[in-house]
């Protein structure tokens, strides 16, 4: 969109054993959902991963250990910024629908869950990151109403029901109210807020966001990825 490229830390969110049939050749590999995010500081309170339902995907192969599932056009992107072992031609190990992936058990660096699951999301643009995303509900106004939707988690994070409750909104399609929602959220939760929990507890969360992504990176937990 901008004229800068965005810069988003890619969240490799491991998927356990025993794999469906789609995926049964890839039995023995590690195999990752990955979730393009812009708030690597917030991953402590990862709930679940969000795909889109009809989303296509595929499962790439970038290491002799690693498959990382991702959008196509994600693929390439990541190809070209080579961290794929084939430079510039990422090979498809498997062809994927997020309704494949609805369901999974994941494995998410520095999740409070020790186990988080895939759940459908209806506003993912496959266009956009990995066309797979990290849910974060306490600290995102999307993540938050989309699990409202789905009815599925009653946990909710008390300050944001209050903004949800406040500006009356009603699903994850208001698209006008969820605007003005995050930008309040995301002003409190960055520019002003403190780490509660982690390693970095206690520091300024905007501190704690580059060294949470190099602790991320140099453990090979996460990517670097721009588009
Ligand atoms: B963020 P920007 Cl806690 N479709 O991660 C829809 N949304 C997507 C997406 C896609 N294909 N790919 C990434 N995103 C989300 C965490 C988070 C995010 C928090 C707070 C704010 C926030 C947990 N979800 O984003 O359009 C991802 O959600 C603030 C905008 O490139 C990613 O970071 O600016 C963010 O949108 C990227 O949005």
């Amino acid at each position: 969109e901008g004229v800068q490229p965005q810069e988003y830390t890619i969240i490799k969110m491991e998927v356990l054993p025993p794999f469906p049939s789609k995926l049964g050749d890839l039995e023995g590999r590690k195999l990752f959902l990955a979730a393009a995010t812009l708030r690597p500081e917030t991953m402590y309170g990862q709930t679940n991963a969000w795909v889109l339902p009809d989303g296509k995907y595929g499962a790439f192969e970038i290491n002799d250990t690693d498959v990382l599932i991702v959008s196509h056009r994600a693929a390439l992107n990541l190809a070209y910024q080579k961290h794929c072992r084939v430079p510039e031609k990422p090979t498809c190990l498997a062809e994927l629908t997020g309704y494949d992936l609805i369901g999974l058990p994941l494995k998410s660096p520095l999740s409070m869950n020790e186990i988080i699951y895939a759940l459908p999301m209806l506003s993912i643009l496959m266009d956009k990151g990995t066309g797979i995303v990290t849910s974060v509900p306490s600290d995102a106004p999307d993540d938050y109403m989309a699990l409202h939707d789905l009815k599925s988690k009653p946990a909710l994070r008390a300050k944001y029901e209050t903004v949800c409750l406040q500006m009356k909104i009603k699903s994850q399609n208001e698209k006008e109210k969820l605007a003005e929602a995050k930008k309040q959220t995301y002003l409190k939760g960055f520019t002003e807020g403190t780490m509660l929990v982690g390693e970095f507890a206690g520091k300024k969360v905007q501190e704690a966001k580059p060294l949470i992504r190099s602790k991320l990176l140099e453990t090979g937990q996460a990517i670097m990825y721009s588009e």
